[in-house]
């Protein structure tokens, strides 16, 4: 496992379009965590032509999931590189699968997992109104995602709930109304 062991990790999870990237920033400003967006790193390699560019776009253009390896190593490197920090991370685990290969290689448990939970029509109207030029915000792509996320990421969620990690958010209302629900979550741990 990594040499490196992170002193706070943060999980940020919810379906697509549930607020994760946009609460992350939020955080960032107000706790001062290096935020990690798993599906951002994952972008980053399409649109650096990597190795593993074209595998990724054909799956985030499915809505499905990119083998554990890959997405973990992606993460390790951005840790290692961020010595010291506390790390929120966006968008992953999605699987028990990505959560038990996560653990191996990082060699570490999440501190805490917060859970956006927003009712499906909302997810869609956001995704489909976002217009920033992602391969997956298309009615097809977001029912694909929709069905993974329930599928594969629902467990991932109760398996937290049944550890007492998880901080379950009400992911509707304004962008600041939604952060004064996450705010009292972390600053329990701020000195
Ligand atoms: N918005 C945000 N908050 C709002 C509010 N309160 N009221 C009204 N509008 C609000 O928000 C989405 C949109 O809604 C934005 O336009 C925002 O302004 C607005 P955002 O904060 O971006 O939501 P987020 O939950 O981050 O949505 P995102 O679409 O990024 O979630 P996904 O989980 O679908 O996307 P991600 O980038 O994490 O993953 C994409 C794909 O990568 C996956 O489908 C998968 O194929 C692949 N992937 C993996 O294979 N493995 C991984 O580990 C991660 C990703
Ligand atoms: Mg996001």
């Amino acid at each position: 496992s990594s040499k490196v062991k992170p002193s706070f990790i943060a999980f940020v999870l919810g379906g697509p379009g549930s607020g994760k990237g946009t609460q992350c920033t939020k955080i960032v400003e107000t706790f001062g965590f290096k935020h990690l967006s798993a599906g951002d790193l994952l972008r980053r390699e399409i649109s650096s032509n990597s190795k593993h560019g074209t595998m990724i776009l054909n799956t985030i253009r499915e809505g499905k999931i990119v083998p554990s390896a890959v997405t973990v190593k992606l993460i390790q490197k951005e840790i290692e590189s961020n010595e010291g920090h506390k790390f929120l991370i966006d968008g992953f685990p999605r699987t028990e699968e990505n959560r038990v290969a996560f653990e191996k290689i990082i060699g570490t448990e999440p501190n805490i997992v917060l859970f956006f939970d927003c009712p499906e029509d909302e997810m869609v109207r956001r995704v489909l109104s976002r217009n920033q030029g992602r391969v997956d915000d298309n009615v097809e792509t977001v029912k694909k995602r929709l069905k993974v996320f329930a599928g594969l990421n629902l467990p991932v969620i109760k398996y937290y709930s049944e550890r007492g990690k998880l901080h379950k958010i009400d992911g509707v209302g304004t962008t600041d109304e939604i952060f004064e629900r996450v705010r009292p979550v972390f600053a329990l741990y701020e000195e």
